[in-house]
């Protein structure tokens, strides 16, 4: 195994990485035939990052999100089957049903949510993180943003304010080239967004987002130096989206030579080989297919999972014909 990761912790970083892929493998699929509210963002191919950045942190350490955050939510920790309700409207989701995809939030797994606006957890996060030095926990606040988010303003504010007040706060940007339909070469001026630390005073490391060992390492050593007293990091690790911006994404702006290259760099498959070497194929096998057999079973509970029934009072509605106030 190498060097000192676990072999417990690597597999259920794998089994977290194939458990995230068939459920958008199963997104992608349900949204073919109609049975999604819009469309939805795949991250398949940059599971490791979410996986590996999340594996190490405790359910009081808080995590925030984005648009493309399945990785994010099963990292940290939550079940299958309520995050695949809330992705179809029902009752037993993480929200009863009222998020959608986008804006799953759990607080008792520090789950405080994906968002539609780019770059928006970059300050949640550095606030949440301005609290938790505040009230003198030793949690940690983590945020994930794309390429495309760190172009906004808010990015070089909060990591001024975070290195200026030593905040607890883990920067973790998920750097996989494209922001919509626009190459990160078109966006920046630079290849190295972690550049940019430096201007800061920050630490700040690239990886290799797809390998969840590597990723896991960098941020094992982030979120320590963190819940230390340490102040905030910065890690840059370079993936690449494999699929279009969005389930709605027809697609056709990735060069094929760049997506097969990065093909044969799925995080998924270079675990699955390390850890075959260390269980053996029949093993590995045996274990994916449980993994899978779970999956599909958490999704089709929750697709059966009843619908939220409101409770709101049909006179508050404000176009209800009603006008209580008047
Ligand atoms: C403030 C804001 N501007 C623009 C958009 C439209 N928009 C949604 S996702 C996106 C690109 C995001 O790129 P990136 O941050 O790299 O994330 P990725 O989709 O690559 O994971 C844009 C421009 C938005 N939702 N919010």
């Amino acid at each position: 195994m190498r060097n000192d990761v676990p072999i417990d912790r690597l597999i259920e970083m794998y089994r977290k990485m194939v458990a995230t892929r068939r459920l958008e493998e199963r997104l992608g699929e349900l949204h073919k035939a109609g049975r999604t509210r819009g469309p939805i963002h795949r991250c398949d191919g940059q599971e490791a990052v979410g996986i590996g950045a999340t594996a190490m942190l405790r359910d009081t350490d808080y995590v925030t999100s984005t648009h493309r955050g399945h990785a994010h939510y099963i990292g940290k920790g939550l079940d299958m089957r309520r995050v695949t309700a809330e992705i179809f409207g029902r009752e037993t989701g993480y929200c009863q049903g009222r998020a959608g995809h986008m804006l799953v939030a759990d607080e008792t797994h520090g789950v405080l949510g994906g968002n539609a606006i780019v770059g928006a957890s970059i300050p949640a996060a550095t606030g949440m993180a301005a609290s938790l030095k505040l009230t003198g926990r030793d949690d940690v606040a983590l945020c994930f943003f794309g390429d495309g988010a760190s172009q906004t303003g808010i990015w070089h504010e909060s990591m001024n304010i975070a290195v200026l007040w030593k905040l607890p706060v883990v920067y973790v940007l998920e750097h996989n080239f494209y922001g919509l339909t626009v190459h990160s070469s078109a966006q920046s001026s630079t290849a190295d967004l972690c550049n940019r630390a430096a201007g800061y005073g920050m630490p700040a490391e690239i990886v290799d987002g797809n390998d969840v060992v590597a990723v896991y390492r960098a941020t094992s050593a982030a979120v320590d130096r963190a819940r230390l007293g340490g102040g905030p990091s910065f890690i840059e690790a370079k993936t690449y989206r494999m699929s279009g911006f969005s389930t709605s994404d027809m697609g056709g702006y990735q060069v094929p030579e760049e997506l097969e290259s990065w093909r044969s760099r799925d995080p998924i498959t270079r675990t699955g080989e390390e850890l075959a070497a260390e269980l053996g194929a029949e093993k590995l096998e045996a274990l994916t297919r449980e993994i899978i057999a779970e999956t599909e079973a958490a999704i089709e509970q929750a697709l059966a999972d009843p619908l939220p029934s409101f409770v709101y009072p049909e006179s508050g509605a404000p176009y209800s014909g009603a006008r209580p106030w008047q």
